[in-house]
């Protein structure tokens, strides 16, 4: 079956003794045993829960991976990954990723004995510099959070792979409608599925996928014995979510080229962040690595200093923190949600105080474009 046909049937029905078509939300927190200790399929919800596990099947089968696993969130689910390793060890780490990922490297694990060395990996041959005999993973986000740089996969996964290395990527971005990591050489891949996944901007969860079972089979101890679990509400959230997704991600991208190439035409803005555009160093990489380039844009005016009146005077772009619902989303990442960051390394990555973040939604991209357009024009 095509990936847009799995996204609607994968796990379908979803309880064959009733024929229900979408799985039951599962709310007892436990299950009766037949004699003590020897429970059946599920003893206690943190350990396993059917709603929960129905998302977990459908997010491996369509990451092509042995088994999927949802956390309470998506910053969860890293941290969850994470205790897989132990003190010592060190992470090769992209430079430009989602504030709160540098601060659980920069600010938690640290504390735990583990270093991160934070590398421009959109430059390969970067790595080599950075590898220490402690190191153990590299972590990865791509298309980046929040200058969309584009990281070659393969690369990263041949690196990883001839120094006995994990590789970890963040797929939030893409989602495997547009991208599976695994399929390059990933060992892990895992989600904000706040995000795309769910759509909605209703619903907070993480998700992580891996290759092989083993691996598998620890991630979900850990799951268990640290407990950031999904609810089972909210796991049938992010499933429901995932049904239209291909409908979704389609439409976020139409909007975000048809933006990208408003903003590129303007005398006003120094620069554009879209990996849809051809002039984007990273098109040519994304296009064989994927299949799409995302709903995310962001951009540079030449006057920095009108950044926030653009966010006031904007109607259709709301104020916002996250990205990947439904509405368009505004934000000034530096001030918002990489503020986390030192302005000093905020300075020496790029990601400038002026820089405007959009996520574009579903909505007719003519009229984003136009409210994009008074709220340029009135700044001016
Ligand atoms: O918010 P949470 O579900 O815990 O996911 C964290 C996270 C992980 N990875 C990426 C690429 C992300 O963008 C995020 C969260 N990001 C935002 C809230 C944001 O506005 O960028």
């Amino acid at each position: 079956m095509r990936l847009k046909t799995r996204l609607v049937r994968s796990g379908l029905p979803g309880d064959p003794p009733t024929g229900a078509v979408n799985p039951p939300i599962y709310l007892s927190t436990t299950f009766e045993q037949e004699s003590p200790g020897k429970p059946g399929a599920y003893e206690y919800i943190r350990t396993g829960n059917p709603t929960r596990e129905a998302l977990e099947k459908v997010m491996a089968e369509l990451e092509g991976g042995a088994r999927g696993l949802a956390f309470a969130s998506g910053m969860a689910a890293l941290q969850t990954i994470l205790l897989l390793f132990s003190e010592g060890d060190h992470f090769i780490v992209g430079d430009d990723v989602y504030g709160g990922t540098y601060r659980l490297f920069a600010r938690v694990f640290s504390r735990l004995g583990m270093k991160a060395s934070f590398v421009d990996l959109s430059q390969p041959e970067e790595l080599e510099r950075h590898l220490t005999s402690r190191t153990r993973a590299i972590v990865v986000e791509t298309p980046t959070n929040p200058l969309l740089k584009v990281i070659n996969l393969q690369a990263m996964a041949s690196f990883s792979h001839a120094h006995g290395l994990k590789l970890i990527v963040d797929n939030t971005f893409m989602t495997p409608y547009f991208q599976r990591p695994l399929e390059l050489g990933a060992d892990i891949v895992f989600h904000s599925a706040t995000k795309y996944l769910a759509g909605h901007s209703d619903v907070l969860a993480g998700i992580a996928v891996v290759k092989d079972p083993e691996l598998g089979e620890e991630l979900h101890f850990l799951q268990n014995a640290t407990g950031a679990v999904l609810s089972p509400f909210d796991s049938y959230l992010v499933l429901r979510g995932i049904r239209t997704l291909a409908l979704r991600m389609e439409a976020h991208q139409r909007g975000a080229l048809q933006v990208a190439q408003f903003l590129s035409e303007r005398h006003d803005v120094a620069k554009v962040y879209y990996p849809g555009l051809p002039s984007h160093p990273g098109h040519h990489l994304a296009r064989v690595q994927g299949e799409g380039f995302g709903g995310m844009v962001s951009f540079l005016l030449s006057d920095p200093e009108r950044a926030a009146e653009v966010t006031r005077k904007v109607k259709l772009f709301t104020l916002a923190e996250s990205l990947g619902g439904v509405e368009s989303l505004i934000s000034i990442p530096a001030r918002m949600t990489h503020a986390s960051i030192p302005p000093e390394r905020r300075k020496e990555l790029g990601i400038h105080d002026g820089l405007i973040r959009l996520s574009v939604g579903i909505e007719d991209p003519q009229d984003l474009v136009e409210d994009l357009r008074q709220a340029l024009d009135e700044t001016l």
